[in-house]
């Protein structure tokens, strides 16, 4: 399954219209007054979170969206008609981005939102408009406002249920191809995620839910240290965080306080987020350190312990997933 979902795309608001140089022709008034009418307002871009699409699909192949332009004044006063907005619905929840700053402009989070990204050009002033009593007869009018164009980049953050954030070589893809249909690159180094993975858990029957596996964080992600927490966007709408920790970690505990550290500096809210803390890799222990293991508490709570090679408690793991999930709807 494809995980980010991004386009770019160019868009361009309507010029003004013209303002329009005419004078009135009227039988026997040969010298009639100046009567043009002013340009029309040139149509706005406005971007708006729709509720029916869920990817950014259709902007790879439509790339380019203008507004109508304002139309041109005319003669008889006749203001021009104004250009027509032009609506581009897109995803809530998607990022929008301008490439050349590379500035976020706006994040449309909840459905219906609307933004008005630029504003269409004015319409000119027709001759009639400058008519006065020592210039009866204008001969000018000016031009409506120019069209502005930008050039944008669309991301959509993925709305997983379930985020999965761990240190590197933790076991998140193992987890995710074990726990789904994902088969993401696991291997024995840190930062093989580079790129963030996305499965659907079959749960029961009919129930399913998406569980995201992130890059992996260290101790200064918030600075750009490892891959840097650029990712945690992805997992930045998920209902729960599971925090998973390498069972043979020399400090289990100091892990996931330096991985809730990075988190808050990226945004404080997740760390209200639903959570579970699993113990990863339970099969690499020998007798001893179960014991120890066993005993260990994390912000009060027990961890569950869990292996993706023997399955240990994987079952247990995604039923307490769901179940959160639920109560967090
Ligand atoms: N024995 C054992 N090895 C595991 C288990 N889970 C993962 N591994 C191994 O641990 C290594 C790292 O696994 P990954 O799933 O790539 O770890 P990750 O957390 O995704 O790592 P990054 O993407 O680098 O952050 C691989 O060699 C896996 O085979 C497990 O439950 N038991
Ligand atoms: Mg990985």
């Amino acid at each position: 399954m494809k995980f980010i979902d991004s386009a770019k795309i160019h868009v361009e608001s309507g010029a003004g219209g013209n303002g329009h140089v005419s004078f009135r022709r009227e039988k026997f008034v040969p010298n009639g007054g100046p009567d043009g009418g002013n340009g029309g307002k040139g149509g706005d871009v406005v971007l708006e979170a729709d509720p029916h699409t869920n990817t950014l699909l259709e902007f790879n192949f439509v790339k380019k969206y203008k507004a109508e332009d304002g139309h041109h004044g005319q003669k008889s006063r006749k203001t021009g008609k104004n250009g027509k907005d032009i609506i581009i619905k897109i995803p809530a929840g998607t990022l929008v981005k301008d490439i050349e700053s590379g500035d976020v402009i706006v994040d449309l989070a909840n459905k219906g939102d609307q933004h008005v990204l630029i504003k269409g050009g004015w319409g000119g002033k027709g001759n009639s408009e400058f008519a006065n009593a020592t210039r009866q007869a204008p001969r000018f009018a000016t031009d409506g406002k120019p069209a502005i164009e930008q050039h944008l980049e669309l991301e959509l953050k993925l709305l997983a249920n379930v985020g999965i954030v761990g240190f590197p070589n933790a076991g998140k893809s193992t987890l995710i191809s074990s726990i789904s249909a994902a088969k993401p690159k696991v291997a024995d180094y840190p930062f093989t995620t580079l790129v963030p993975n996305l499965g659907v858990v079959k749960f029961g029957q009919y129930n399913s839910f998406t569980v995201a596996d992130i890059p992996g964080l260290i101790e200064g992600a918030s600075e750009g240290k490892g891959l840097g927490i650029q990712f945690l966007r992805h997992v930045e709408r998920c209902q729960v965080l599971l925090y998973l920790l390498d069972a043979a970690s020399d400090d289990p505990e100091k892990e996931y306080n330096t991985l809730k550290n990075e988190l808050r500096k990226f945004n404080p809210e997740m760390l209200e987020k639903a959570e579970i803390i699993a113990f990863s890799k339970m099969d690499t222990l020998i007798e001893e350190q179960h014991e120890e293991v066993n005993s260990i508490k994390i912000n009060g709570k027990t961890p569950l312990k869990i292996s993706s090679v023997t399955r240990l408690n994987l079952d247990k793991l995604t039923q307490m997933l769901y179940n959160t999930i639920q109560a967090n709807e």
